[in-house]
């Protein structure tokens, strides 16, 4: 039958398909490599479409360039400039007179003011920086006739793969970062003896220097020298070209498998015959059949302000050593006769092993069953489908919403990012690009913008089960405490510690150097509850002891930094709203009294300290009296004249103000103060601010926009976003909105900014579960489990009556898609993995929910606001699992 009529249900993967139909060949093999792949017919043509490899800290942009391919690397550790003197000294004498001109309503005095006193002393200078590039040119004529050109990232595996054939001769290239062995290595391979000869080259443009170690291995060392100015971080990194007698696991890689057959015996043993030499920063590889670049690398870099964020490590013996451990061994393998003989074998497969095992445990952990509906659709149709690259599959997806499985794939590519840059031992956490830079003074710095860009980066990462990876982010945080003291002192004179818009690897917390964007004090708070946010997933009081000290201190500073505004409440005063100004009349600025993000701030932290105070049994009688005291006083959600949540204390939003950053939705998203089911003033109020700002944006800011939408039931307005965001961009330089993603699926600000792909990815995962309301009973938190809270397309699941607007979207039925699915593995906070199941038309079917530690219990809310409670006496253990149905 020729025809697909109805056939949607047959293509889950998880069903089999029926027999009746004659699929194309390989069909659920490839449609899973379909959904499972970012892949070209092409080389990269700009930075961004490269496709990223990492093991957390160190990883590449791969090329694929068919005469010359371009590795450029990076290593998180790599910033110019070093620890710096950035504060103002008692700026905080000046707060009478600023406050004084705030409560006067004067807000061009007080921007004046406050961009006078309350800032940084001068040039914000440290970026992230690349580590360089390795580069091989091959000897592939200029005429060669070049076909079957195929680049493909396996998300499953983490392996990238590049292949063509040049003149009839199949080359092949595959690269890995590494986490078990610290290293990134590249194997090259053709498929005739000998056809492989190119000139291998390490380097970096700027203040590093490569020299050649024997005539098989390079090592390039420097530092981050930039401007004059001298860099903190010292880098070592060793490339070693490694020839085995390999003989290859040719099931494993068909596409080199020699004819005829003796071929494989001359493949095994032609590369230790290779001839090679080195000079300077290159290596000539001539006649080899296959071979293995491995490249290490370490830096001086240690993230503790004490220390000068200084290691001692002997920084070429790392590498050295690292490198020692690629030495090719000895094996025994039969020849083609069966007689068995000794051959030197790289340990290219090995490592290989370890590598992809090591990345599986985290990777499979989450699995999305998202439809590609083929209803109508012709075999030739289907065969088209199968063989689109990523780049024509995103250009379909703006006519075919009903692809989900897209969708699934670019969340799957955001799970990707992570475990590729933070990993637990990371030194430093992702930062706006990852690990992946290409520059020396890179965007914005390329740094942790704490007014938003940083903190969703970890959204994700206990909701789509990568917990281990928000470690480098914690130890972040924490080593800012002796910096952020002086922040408090000088600013503020308050004890205990603060950041304000930014950090860096330098334990930068100072404020920025003007508004509307630098003098923003409230990012420690924010730090604080993105720690504890992670602690309510896991439910380790170990963790939670180590972090409650930082808890305690932020709290210590806003105790005495917030003052009574106006409305007789505490809030901060001067207080921005990251990045926005406004309109009062004639007049207006960027400072005024009780920002809305910042109470939000307060609320979460003071609310959280005084629960894990319970939990730890904190004996501190006069810390605790204080604090809940003013918790009590703290400026609640503020609803203005357009009915929405007002983003100043006073009520001077602007309905047309689009601006990119939503900070007054903070309560809703990221924190946890606003449930869409019960609380109908603020969650109305939500949706005003929503509609004010529209739906447009950089590529961080509308993903703000679908958890947003997420948390307000609206899975339609969520999936409208989720399909803007997967818009063809490919333009690098800054933008200033537009969002979309690149070839490669990294998202666009422009340029490539990763918040956005962490963000889509946590806004996906909050269509289908939620868990950040619950009860508090004494030292415990009961979570509500949200099942299915903004599924699109599915009327049944949305409690909430959808307000008019210029936005409102039309419920578009398409088969397929979001109709029935399922998702496995997600984590819910309370400490739960939970798997659910829908059908029919969005119908929720079956729930698991799987104890990951000891806990009272949870509740479930499952559509219609309808609750129900899994409380039993006792509570649960770990390891148990409780199915819930409809
Ligand atoms: C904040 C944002 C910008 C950009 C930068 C890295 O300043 O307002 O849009 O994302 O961080």
């Amino acid at each position: 039958m020729k025809h697909w009529k109805s056939l949607m249900t047959a293509l889950a993967a998880t069903v089999t398909l029926n027999a009746a139909y004659a699929l194309p060949p390989n069909f659920e093999a490839r449609l899973k490599e379909a959904n499972s792949t970012i892949r070209d017919n092409a080389p990269a043509k700009i930075w961004s479409e490269a496709y990223p490899i990492g093991n957390g800290r160190f990883g590449a942009m791969v090329f694929g360039g068919v005469r010359e391919e371009r590795l450029q690397l990076n290593d998180i550790t790599v910033w110019s400039g070093g620890k710096d003197d950035p504060w103002k000294k008692d700026a905080w004498q000046h707060l009478p007179e600023i406050r004084e001109a705030i409560n006067q309503k004067d807000w061009r005095k007080a921007d004046n003011l406050v961009n006078r006193y309350m800032t940084e002393r001068g040039g914000y200078f440290p970026s992230y920086q690349t580590l360089g590039d390795l580069r091989i040119k091959f000897d592939i004529p200029e005429d060669a006739k070049i076909e079957d050109y195929s680049r493909k990232l396996d998300l499953k595996t983490a392996v990238e793969t590049v292949s063509f054939k040049a003149d009839g001769v199949m080359y092949t290239r595959e690269y890995f970062a590494s986490h078990p062995d610290q290293v990134i290595a590249c194997r090259l391979s053709a498929s005739k003896p000998g056809a492989l000869s190119c000139k291998i080259t390490l380097n970096r443009g700027k203040a590093a220097k490569t020299v050649t170690e024997e005539n098989d291995a390079l090592l390039m060392t420097g530092n981050t020298d930039y401007e004059n100015r001298k860099g903190n971080c010292d880098y070592a990194v060793m490339l070693k070209v490694v020839r085995g007698q390999t003989v290859l696991d040719l099931d494993a890689r068909p596409r080199l498998r020699p004819r005829p057959s003796t071929d494989v015996w001359n493949l095994a043993f032609d590369s230790i015959n290779a001839k090679l030499s080195a000079e300077g920063d290159t290596i000539a590889v001539t006649g080899a059949t296959s071979f293995t670049v491995y490249l290490a690398a370490h830096t001086s870099y240690k993230c503790d302000w004490d220390a000068n964020y200084r290691n001692t490590d002997d920084l070429v013996a790392v590498v050295r050593e690292r490198i020692g451990k690629t030495a090719p061994k000895r094996a025994k393998v039969k020849s083609p006769a069966k007689s068995s003989v000794s051959i030197i074998i790289d340990r290219f497969d090995d490592f290989l092993q370890r590598h992809t095992e090591d990345y599986k445990r985290f990777f499979d952990r989450v699995k999305f069953d998202f439809r590609n509906p083929v209803e109508g659709k012709s075999d030739e149709e289907l065969e088209k489908f199968l063989n689109l690259t990523t780049v024509e599959r995103l250009k379909r997806f703006k006519d075919h919403p009903e692809d989900t499985a897209f969708a699934a794939l670019f969340a799957q590519f955001g799970r990707y990012l992570m475990i590729a840059s933070s990993r637990e031992d990371n030194p430093l956490p992702s930062n706006s690009q990852g690990i992946w830079g290409d520059g020396y003074d890179l965007p914005w710095k390329c740094d942790y913008k704490s007014n938003i860009n940083y903190q969703m980066n970890y959204w994700p990462v206990n909701t789509a089960n990568l917990s281990e990876c928000m470690t480098p982010a914690v130890n972040l945080n924490l080593s800012l405490i002796p910096s952020g003291r002086i922040t408090a002192k000088e600013y503020f004179n308050a004890p205990g510690w603060t950041c304000a818009y930014t950090t860096n690897a330098w334990g930068w917390t100072a404020p920025g150097g003007s508004l509307p964007w630098g003098p923003f004090f409230s990012a420690g708070g924010w730090f604080c509850q993105m720690m504890f946010d992670h602690y309510a997933f896991n439910g380790d009081k170990a963790y939670l002891e180590k972090i409650y000290p930082a808890m305690k201190d932020n709290c210590r500073f806003f105790l005495s930094a917030l003052v009574e505004g106006p409305d007789g409440k505490l809030s901060m005063n001067p207080s921005s709203s990251p990045e926005n100004s406004f309109r009062d009349g004639n007049n207006g600025g960027s400072v005024a009294w009780g920002g809305e993000m910042e109470s939000a701030i307060v609320r979460e932290v003071f609310r959280d300290t005084l629960f894990a105070a319970k939990v730890l049994g904190d004996k501190d009688e006069e810390f605790l009296k204080q604090l809940k005291a003013a918790n009590e006083k703290i400026r609640p959600i503020a609803i203005g004249r357009y009915g929405q949540i007002q983003e100043w204390g006073p009520d001077v939003d602007n309905p047309n103000d689009q601006h990119r950053h939503i900070s007054q939705l903070f309560a809703l998203m990221p924190g946890s103060q606003i449930d869409a089911n019960t609380n109908k003033r603020d969650a109305d109020g939500a949706r005003v601010v929503l509609n004010h700002r529209g739906d447009e944006g950089t590529g961080w800011s509308k993903a703000w926009k679908i958890n947003l939408w997420a948390r307000l039931l609206d899975g339609d307005r969520a999936y409208k976003l989720i399909r803007e965001q997967l818009t063809y961009v490919s333009q690098e330089s800054v933008v200033m909105g537009g969002g979309g993603v690149y070839g490669s699926l990294l998202d666009a600000h422009p340029p490539f900014q990763i918040d956005g792909n962490f963000g889509a990815l946590s806004g996906l995962v909050e269509m289908l579960l939620q868990s950040h309301m619950y009860e508090e009973r004494g030292a415990e938190r009961i979570y509500t489990l949200d099942i299915l809270p903004a599924l699109p397309w599915a009327e049944a699941l949305q409690p909430t009556e959808k307000i008019e607007s210029k936005f409102h979207i039309d419920r578009i039925r398409v088969p397929g898609g979001f109709d029935s699915g399922s998702v496995k593995g997600l984590k819910a906070r309370g400490g739960f993995v939970v798997d659910i199941a829908w059908h029919g038309t969005g119908g929720f079917k079956e729930a698991t929910v799987t104890c990951t530690h000891d806990t009272p219990g949870f509740r479930v809310r499952i559509k219609n606001g309808e609750v129900r409670d899994y409380l039993p006496a006792g509570g649960y253990k770990a390891g148990q699992t409780i199915t819930i149905t409809p």
